[in-house]
């Protein structure tokens, strides 16, 4: 049985070049204070002066970007396939003009990147999602014709206005088209205003553990009930960190939506394809929840057979200097053996049987 890792990520040389030559978020500069150490700057606001310096960002070394050492890593934690992306924030920023080549050039880099360890690396591809739709569709075509491509990574942001955006209906439509599942991960959390004044305080604990998922559940949400699973019936989607909190709060959604007075007045809370019926027919979840907890919620909601696990590699390493295994994989592996204790054979779906079906990994 092969263990895959769907969820694990790499800037690829071109995007270390953007990122290197820019000097707003995002960005990887030093500071002052520490001139020998780099570090990435993503996420909002997070190269905020007056912040901490261990909250500055994160440090950057070679397990971002250095495909062999995405290769020890594997190897270390015992994991025969990954499927690589583009970490965020993606294209987001690039201007209009700038993104498509940008796009094309990132691809044929990463599907090259595969291309040195033939059924080791595949790959999620990414979308120049600022610009046009005519771009946009077009690179989803040409990612069909990449040997290692078996997708594409995307943030909530779509076109500037989210992913309940009807101008993505060519991008939506194409994609189903050619087969190609969205694998959707956040990167904007929620405003730093909801964490308080004191947010900062906490280093990037709020942001990451609950700005992410909330970020991912708003915008599934969001595609819900502007009905794009209405529309396009065989768009598939795996959802980042076991779907956000989606899976808990399915039942909640459908009640609210059952009890809407606007909704129901304009006619929308009939004929409509429920969170359940997409749940099981066109999301998938990783399996990046670190606990049996969150992965039962995941399990229930949207069935063992869709579930696939990740390591969100190489984001949260071990702080300590001499670790050679990383607790937040082991987190994954040890929820999964939890969570399937006496039914092995979900388990090894889990870790790699479903990977390889879905994304037809032995192709
Ligand atoms: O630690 C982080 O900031 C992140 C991030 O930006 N993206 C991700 O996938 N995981 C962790």
């Amino acid at each position: 049985m092969p263990i895959v890792d769907i969820h694990t990520h790499i800037y690829p040389p071109t995007y270390m070049d953007l990122l290197r030559s820019r000097t707003t978020v995002p960005y990887v500069r030093t500071f002052p204070d520490a001139p020998d150490s780099s570090r990435l700057i993503i996420l909002p606001g997070e190269d905020d002066p007056s912040a901490p310096s261990t909250s500055r960002g994160r440090p950057i070394g070679p397990e971002y970007f250095d495909i062999k050492q995405k290769i020890a890593f594997m190897d270390q934690h015992k994991i025969d396939k990954s499927v690589i992306s583009l970490a965020n924030p993606w294209l987001d920023f690039l201007p209009e003009d700038e993104a498509g080549e940008a796009a094309r050039k990132i691809n044929d880099d990463v599907n090259a990147l595969c291309a040195e360890y033939p059924g080791r690396l595949y790959a999620f591809g990414t979308l120049p999602l600022s610009a046009n739709t005519e771009t946009i569709v077009k690179e989803v075509e040409r990612l069909k014709g990449l040997k290692y491509m078996r997708g594409v990574i995307m943030g909530t942001s779509g076109l500037g206005k989210g992913l309940d955006d009807a101008n993505l209906d060519p991008m939506y439509a194409a994609l189903e088209k050619h087969s190609q599942i969205i694998f959707l991960h956040p990167h904007y959390g929620l405003p730093a205003e909801v964490y308080g004044p004191r947010g900062s305080e906490y280093g990037h604990v709020l942001p990451l553990a609950l700005g992410f998922p909330l970020e991912t559940t708003i915008a599934v949400c969001r595609m819900l009930l502007s009905g794009v699973w209405d529309r396009f019936k065989g768009l598939n989607v795996l959802l980042a960190h076991s779907g956000g909190t989606l899976p808990f709060l399915a039942g909640r959604l459908e009640s609210c939506v059952k009890h809407d007075g606007h909704l129901k007045k304009a006619g929308k809370t009939e004929n409509r394809r429920d969170v359940w019926d997409i749940l099981k027919t066109n999301i998938y979840l990783d399996a990046v929840i670190y606990s049996e907890v969150g992965l039962g919620a995941a399990v229930q909601a949207s069935g063992a057979d869709r579930l696939l696990f990740g390591t969100d590699h190489p984001f949260f390493p071990p702080l300590e200097e001499d670790a050679k295994e990383w607790h937040s994989v082991n987190a994954n592996y040890s929820a999964i053996s939890k969570a399937f204790e006496g039914n092995n054979g979900a388990a090894k779906d889990v870790l790699g049987n479903n990977a390889v079906r879905i994304l037809r990994l032995e192709e």
